[in-house]
């Protein structure tokens, strides 16, 4: 990243012991706590998010501040912060990364939007594979709450907050908030139906925030510069900047934080970001926002319809022709290059959310399965032509049906390989002996 590149989130990642509460303030650490509790009340620091246009990061997008302004405030009943750090989407790791990296920043952030909603007990929800995040978290918790920045009366301002980490069930689904909310009263994480959405009930059936761990870790720099200078940086309604997980056939893979706006092209290929793709091979597809947005063909990709540069943007970047709402998505952006068999990871993508569907809708439930098995029997070579229709009949009788977005997640994946590499599938099932050799790729894109 060049030294001229804002950075909100990443500045002080690369200092040594950054995550120690020590390092933490001498850096400025905690002073977002200090002006909110002694110097703003709770009303001007939603008002602030709601400036910074800053959107979800966890997948969806939705306005944070207009989120917080539909949280219920019935008298006498408690509201309930829960930060969603269950990251378990394929391709996905920035919140893995921030919170081992920068636990403070994530702890400040907690209790600067717990202050701005008017809760006084708050969770944070952890993906149950990484114990060690919750052990790192919770030693930040402590060294917040020694040094008054948690616990009853913080910094003599009269507002109260407990912060728990709580280790996640270990599956996909618990990442749909009502599911987590649900894993987190001790149930199998089922999602529930929505409306009611968490805002009016959430936790314990009372008005809950669900926000994801990047976007709590933005309100310190909200609170500390305004919302107005957040939304400066950034295009539009893709206000400030967002962590991309880079992974696949690039030369750097890694967490980035880019300003949203820059050029897919700039992403992938400047040497400030993923490098390009590694030596000798060239960029066949690419799944921008985790593994549950439509896979797109590297030209569709890099260039929209009128021929412009796409840019890293919810908005661009949903402009590929399908109903799909944002792909900026999580942000993992998977990268391909032409040793890729489309097919095999189609499928491999449809075992993963057979595997994770919860179960509770019939067209999720079976749908995938059926999904996974047809995908199975292309990919090792007894498949039929009237399989690739079978399988976009299946993936719009999931799509829109469900109860969670997981459904969708599934379908979308399935329909855009074979909307874009239908060549690719007939492949498989003309030359079956060609397509299963070890190794064997289509080469005719
Ligand atoms: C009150 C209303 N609240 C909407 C709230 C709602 C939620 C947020 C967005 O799924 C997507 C999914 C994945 N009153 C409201 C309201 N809200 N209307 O706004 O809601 P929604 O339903 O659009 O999305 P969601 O259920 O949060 C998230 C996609 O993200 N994804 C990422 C998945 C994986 C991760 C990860 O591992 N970290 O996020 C990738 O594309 O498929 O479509 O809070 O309550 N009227
Ligand atoms: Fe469960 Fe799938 Fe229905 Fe979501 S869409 S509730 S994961 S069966």
């Amino acid at each position: 990243m060049s030294s001229e590149r804002l950075k909100i989130l990443t500045a002080n990642a690369d200092i040594p012991g950054i995550e120690t509460f020590e390092v933490y303030r001498k850096h400025g650490g905690y002073t977002a706590v200090e002006k909110a509790v002694k110097t703003m009340t709770p009303d001007a620091v939603v008002e602030e998010v709601k400036k910074s246009g800053v959107r979800g990061r966890g997948g969806a997008g939705f306005p944070m501040g207009m989120k917080w302004s539909f949280l219920a405030k019935p008298e006498g009943v408690p509201r309930y912060l829960v930060c969603n750090g269950d990251e378990s989407e394929p391709g996905t790791f920035k919140d893995h990364w921030l919170m081992k990296t920068i636990p403070h920043l994530l702890i400040e952030g907690m209790i600067v939007s717990s202050f701005a909603l008017g809760a006084n007990t708050s969770y944070i929800y952890v993906r149950g594979e990484l114990m060690y995040v919750v052990k790192i978290l919770e030693k930040a918790i402590a060294e917040a709450k020694a040094a008054g920045f948690l616990g009853k009366n913080i910094l003599g301002s009269g507002y109260d907050l407990e912060l728990y980490v709580q280790p996640g069930g270990g599956a996909y689904i618990c990442g749909e908030e009502t599911a987590l909310l649900e894993s987190l009263e001790g149930k199998r994480g089922n999602p529930r139906n929505k409306p009611p959405f968490p805002a009016v009930k959430g936790l314990y059936q009372c008005p809950t925030v669900v926000n994801n761990v990047e976007s709590i870790s933005t309100t310190p720099w909200i609170v500390n510069n305004g919302g107005e200078a957040y939304a400066a940086v950034g295009i539009g309604r893709s206000t400030g900047t967002k962590l991309i997980s880079a992974s696949g056939h690039l030369k750097k893979p890694g967490v980035y934080e880019i300003p949203l706006g820059i050029t897919v092209n700039e992403f992938i290929y400047s040497d400030e970001w993923c490098g390009g793709i590694r030596d000798g091979h060239h960029l066949k597809a690419v799944v921008a926002g985790g593994s549950s947005v439509p896979i797109l063909p590297a030209a569709l990709l890099l260039k929209t319809a009128n021929g412009e540069d796409r840019l890293m943007t919810y908005e661009s970047l949903a402009d590929g022709g399908f109903a799909t709402g944002t792909m900026l998505g999580s942000g993992g952006f998977i990268a391909m290059d032409e040793t890729s068999c489309i097919v095999r990871n189609t499928w491999n993508f449809s075992r993963f959310y057979h595997h994770e569907s919860c179960g509770q809708c019939s067209p999720c439930r079976e749908g995938t399965g059926w999904m996974e098995k047809v995908l199975h029997r292309i990919e090792h070579g007894h498949g039929s032509m009237h399989d690739i229709d079978l399988l976009v009949d299946v993936s719009k009788k999931i799509e829109g049906n469900t109860i969670c977005p997981l459904g969708d997640a599934a379908a979308w994946p399935v329909a855009s390989a074979i909307r874009h590499f239908r060549d690719e599938f007939e492949w498989h099932i003309k030359f079956p002996q060609e397509a299963t050799r070890p190794g064997a790729v289509y080469r005719g894109h």
